[in-house]
């Protein structure tokens, strides 16, 4: 039987490099993300992917996607994102909330509704995808560091709470990764301010280098969890250090 990983948020970026490379690991793949006519179109690219429309941070939404997926090894909880750099003192209620909601509460009901058959499986693996933005905060970052210092928190306590069940607990904390729609978004669609993260860093990450990791990860023997794994571009020391060429 054919192994099934689910991939959420994976219309674009780090959500559909992992989708085309568990594919090409051989897994059927449920693609689920809003952007339906996106996920239809990696679809029709790559055998063995299957787009089905999701919307995390609804909980019909979350059920219905569950009840049509038959069974799960793999889950991989990557939808969320940044939005705003505002400092605390400034940053919108709304903005925390929807980050809140998406990255923690989305995860959380995923998980919720794919546990049971990551279980039934006997050999299971739920990758959550987090950041470094879970590990250390930043200036501008409040929203988006909590958001993901909780996603840390809830992978950290799955796998205390799963330990003795056939379930691989895995964190994947990426730093800066140049990924489609990321930046863009957090900076609410000014494509020149997301530009300048970026700008003179030699090699940021790309998605298909967390994708690699993810499927590295996944693909271990069933007794091996790597519990987290840090990735960042080699220019990246640590999050305020950054060698950039000017
Ligand atoms: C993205 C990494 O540095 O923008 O998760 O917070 S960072």
């Amino acid at each position: 039987m054919t192994k099934t990983a689910v991939v959420t948020g994976a219309s674009s970026g780090i959500g559909a490099a992992t989708a085309r490379r568990l594919a090409a690991e051989g897994y059927d793949v449920v693609a689920g993300a809003r952007r339906l006519d996106r996920l239809e179109k990696l679809a029709g690219e790559v055998p063995g992917i299957r787009a089905l429309e999701l919307d995390v941070t609804s909980g019909a939404s979350v059920d219905a996607f569950a009840a049509a997926v038959e069974h799960c090894e793999v889950l991989v909880n990557n939808a969320g994102g940044a939005l705003g750099t505002e400092t605390v003192a400034g940053a919108s209620l709304d903005d925390w909330q929807s980050m809140y909601d998406t990255n923690v509460l989305g995860s959380l009901r995923m998980t919720q509704a794919l546990l049971p058959k990551l279980v039934d499986s006997g050999d299971g693996v739920l990758v959550m995808l987090t950041s470094t933005a879970g590990l250390v905060s930043y200036e501008g970052g409040g929203g988006y560091c909590a958001a993901k210092h909780a996603q840390t928190a809830m992978v950290e306590t799955l796998r205390l709470e799963l330990v003795g069940q056939p379930v691989r607990v895995i964190e994947i904390a990426p730093g800066m990764v140049r990924s489609e729609g990321f930046a863009v978004t957090r900076f609410r669609g000014d494509a020149d301010a997301a530009a300048r993260v970026y700008a003179g860093v030699p090699d940021p990450l790309t998605s298909e280098d967390v994708a690699d990791a993810i499927a590295w990860c996944v693909t271990r023997p069933a007794h091996v969890n790597v519990d987290r794994m840090v990735i960042r571009p080699r220019a990246q020391a640590a999050q305020h250090k950054v060698h950039r060429i000017t």
